[in-house]
């Protein structure tokens, strides 16, 4: 290779520093003195990009020429947060790259904060395929991310007046330097219409789909590097395109306007992100969005098994496909059309190859929140896939009536259609019907799949049933989020516990090591005083970074209970108001997390907790003992700033509600203690860290469904509870509304005559902990060593354990060491 091309590949700081400069002068046109920290930014995203293009090659010749079975993890969400400086860390050159900016006099900090991150997800779950794409390529195992190109992605979220506002996210105003499109690879995805069925030459009976439109699919891939490794595999992202070429029919001949009219109506499909992390019912475009990408990438699997020149028979060799939830479930009829009707293969062997094919992962536990559509817009937008949809259902509840016999109500419950009124298909049975391993994201939540929301099924196949405790990325949430963190146990146990994250065990043994303990505490202080700098700076409110640091960051919800520990703001408020001379342990409450739009009660909440801030914060009988603070717009990058500086992390779901969390891991590994309660993965989280270095409060999921089983009455605890009462009243007089008692209304109502997630239950319990909490964090030195238990301790949650997980007992997908190509 020539001098230039290497020179592009090349880590050493001499030839990164010429490669930025070139950069800012060929890429952006700029020279140092007009140039902007955007500007840097950009300039370095390149000399950054250059450096994986040589891994990336190298990766995808590797895997065109060998034969080993490939990861295709299909998620309708990838919050991957910002690139630039994962690559960095990835790559190995993020020390090097901050010394080599510092010395142009820039700040690396600085520019990689200019990067807008992608917020192509909700939550959790769009999260979670983003530490599994990671943990893939670290781990060296073929994989591709597919998914959609959303234009605009989770909105932003602002406070007005202590309201959520939503503006638009156009993350891609400044362009993208981590992608690159492929529009040779482009797919045609057809909607609508209707079929007919005609004899091929065989003069066998087959059916033909007739489409009214046509939609392409361009792919746009970004290179996801694996830690120190030279794996880089691909996320594969689906960008809707009108097509050109298609006839629109005598209508639109000649009709200019009309055929722009179409163009929209086709690149709307990946305009926008969904910005409910539940079913709602409906929503046509956001079925069209899901076959959009899923067809998409199904027919990218089939060209990549012909390049290869293996036949599609061997379909399930080839690729293991993980449906994220159900979201990407259409994928099973998709897959099944593909095979009979474009391949021509016979039903059976198909089905075979689908079911081999197939893994579900669930990630809910509320009924009401598995997804399903009604059968006439069903039908009006995938009308084989109903088609192929009955005939599923009608062989498998077959089976279904040989093993049960006689049993109706069972073949009812089972049915991939929903027939109590209105019908629907049912996307959780159709996942299950075309999976052959189906699994929960936490130990609690699998049991309760199999207990009760998907009981029927694995009582027809329990061999199909597995958890998969879910994980959070090393890299991203420790060594990128957490330097200091990062050199103190570097400096003590060596690297290797990034990639083999059981090795923070190694901590245990300094943990009555006085000077490790002072260190460690350092670290959180400096992490807590960046924070509270960061605070003042954006709000304008001022932190003590010796209070106890209370953080829930999530999405608002009310399973997940953010008012619970509002009702525990307040008591301490009571407490103060009642005594002001109490010796109360000062606290600061961070909260951060978007809520949908549209979810009423969700809104009020945040308005609550901004309403209790602007009392408590500013009442100088509270004298900085309490503040409250609500982040606005929780994100990834706002993540990587506070979970370090935690000293508490709430996990205070009602048990039985949250599938697993995350959240709650990232907070364990950075040495936060846990509130919560024995809900998720909070079960295993305290398993690990052992009861006496967890705060753990309230009702057990049995507790919970006996109490919902009896008859709740909220009411009893309110009367029964003099702290609840005081708590409640204060709110329902408009004491936090500058009068207006009408304003938390709906709220308290809620609360005292319905309280479906038993907050009133658990109150007096959490207050209870709550005050050990404070009593223990007095104990500085005792505080620090549950924290660098609760790090030592953390190294099941890993991301890299959940995937070698998946990898030997669903996908079957082996590591595939990739040699650099020069
Ligand atoms: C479905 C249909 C229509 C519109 C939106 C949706 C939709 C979108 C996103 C439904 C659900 C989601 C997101 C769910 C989610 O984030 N679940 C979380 O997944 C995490 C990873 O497994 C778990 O840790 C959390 O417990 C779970 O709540």
């Amino acid at each position: 290779t020539d001098r230039r091309v290497s020179e592009r590949a090349s880590l050493d700081k001499r030839d990164l520093r010429r490669s930025f400069l070139d950069n800012l002068l060929y890429v952006q046109g700029k020279f140092p003195k007009l140039a902007n920290n955007a500007d840097y930014y950009l300039a370095l995203a390149h000399t950054v990009r250059d450096r994986l293009m040589q891994r990336w090659i190298s990766t995808a010749s590797a895997y065109t020429s060998q034969a080993s079975r490939t990861v295709c993890y299909l998620s309708a969400e990838f919050l991957m947060g910002p690139h630039l400086g994962n690559n960095l860390i990835n790559l190995g050159i993020y020390d090097e790259t901050a010394k080599m900016v510092a010395e142009l006099g820039l700040d690396l900090e600085d520019l990689l904060y200019q990067e807008e991150e992608p917020g192509l997800g909700n939550g959790g779950l769009g999260r979670l395929a983003a530490c599994f794409i990671d943990s893939l390529a670290t781990l060296e195992v073929p994989a591709l991310g597919y998914g959609i190109r959303y234009e605009y992605g989770i909105f932003h979220q602002t406070l007005v007046d202590g309201w959520q506002a939503e503006k638009t996210d156009k993350w891609l105003r400044y362009g993208n330097p981590w992608e690159i499109a492929r529009p040779e690879w482009t797919v045609e995805i057809r909607f609508g219409g209707h079929t007919e069925q005609y004899v091929d030459e065989q003069q066998r009976l087959r059916v033909r789909w007739l489409p009214a439109r046509v939609v392409l699919g361009v792919p746009h891939d970004t290179p996801i590097l694996g830690y120190h490794v030279n794996t880089a595999n691909t996320l594969r992202l689906w960008k809707a395109e009108a097509a050109e070429s298609f006839d629109f029919g005598q209508f639109n001949r000649g009709d200019y306007a009309g055929a722009v009219t179409q163009k929209i109506v086709s690149e709307n499909l990946s305009k926008v992100l969904y910005p409910n992390d539940e079913q709602e019912a409906g929503k046509e475009l956001r079925l069209q969005q899901q076959y959009f990408f899923v067809s998409a990438s199904l027919q990218d699997m089939l060209r990549i098994l012909k390049i290869q020149g293996v036949p599609v028979e061997n379909f399930h060799e080839k690729f293991a496909v993980q449906l994220n939830d159900t979201h990407p479930a259409i994928g099973v009829a998709e897959l099944m059309r593909l095979l009979v009707d474009e391949h021509l293969l016979v039903w059976d062997t198909a089905w075979d190859i689908t079911c081999k094919s197939f893994g579900y992962t669930n990630h809910t536990l509320m009924p009401e929140a598995l997804e399903r559509w009604s059968l006439p817009l069903f039908q009006r937008v995938l009308p084989r896939h109903l088609e192929i949809i009955y005939e599923i259902n009608a062989r498998f509840l077959d089976q279904v009536r040989l093993r049960f016999f006689g049993d109706e109500q069972r073949l009812a419950r089972m049915s991939l259609i929903d027939e109590h009124g209105p019908r629907y298909v049912r996307m959780a049975n159709l996942a299950c019907a075309g999976s052959h391993a189906i699994n929960g994201v936490a130990d609690l939540h699998t049991e309760l799949l199999k207990q009760d929301v998907l009981k029927d099924f694995y009582e027809l196949w329990p061999e199909k049933f597995s958890n998969k405790t879910n994980g959070v990325t090393p890299r991203r949430w420790i060594v990128l989020a957490n330097p200091r963190l990062t050199a103190l146990i570097s400096e003590t146990l060596g690297e290797g516990w990034i990639k083999d994250l059981g090795q923070l065990r190694g901590l245990e043994r300094h943990v009555e090591n006085a000077d490790f303990r002072a260190r460690w505490a350092k670290v959180k202080r400096d992490n807590k005083a960046d924070l509270a700098a960061h605070i003042t700076r954006r709000l304008g409110i001022s932190i003590n970074p010796d209070s106890i640091f209370d953080v829930q960051v999530k999405r608002i919800h009310e399973y997940k209970r953010q008012h619970l520990a509002a009702l525990h703001i307040i008591a301490l408020y009571l407490r103060i108001k009642a005594n002001p001379n109490i010796d109360l342990t000062p606290r600061t409450f961070i909260f951060g997390g978007k809520a949908a739009p549209g979810y009423f009660m969700a809104k009020l909440m945040i308005k609550l907790i901004t309403a209790i801030g602007d009392v408590v914060n500013v009442d100088p009988a509270v004298r900085d003992r309490l503040k409250v603070v609500f982040m606005p717009n929780f994100s990834v990058t706002n993540g990587q700033r506070i979970y370090p500086a935690a000293d508490l992390s709430e996990q205070i779901s009602t048990a039985g509600k949250e599938a697993s969390g995350t959240g709650n891991m990232k907070f364990q590994m950075n040495g936060a203690l846990t509130i919560g309660t024995m809900d998720g993965a909070n079960i295993e989280i305290q398993q690990e860290v052992g009861a006496e270095n967890f705060f753990q409060f309230g009702l057990s999921t049995p507790e919970v469904y006996a109490l919902g089983a009896s008859g709740y009455r909220p009411m009893e605890y309110y009367q029964r509870s003099d702290a609840l009462r005081e708590v409640i009243d204060l709110i329902a007089s408009g004491f936090f509304s500058r009068g207006d008692a009408s304003l938390f209304k709906p709220l308290v109502d809620n609360l005292l005559y319905h309280d479906p997630y038993f907050l009133l239950a658990d109150f007096d319990s959490y207050v209870a902990c709550q005050d050990e909490v404070a009593s223990v964090y007095r104990d500085a030195d005792r505080w620090t060593r549950m924290a660098i238990l609760n790090s030592a301790r953390s190294g099941k949650f890993s991301s890299d354990r959940t995937i070698l997980q998946y990898c030997d007992e669903i996908w079957g997908a082996k590591s595939v060491p990739i040699r650099l190509l020069t």
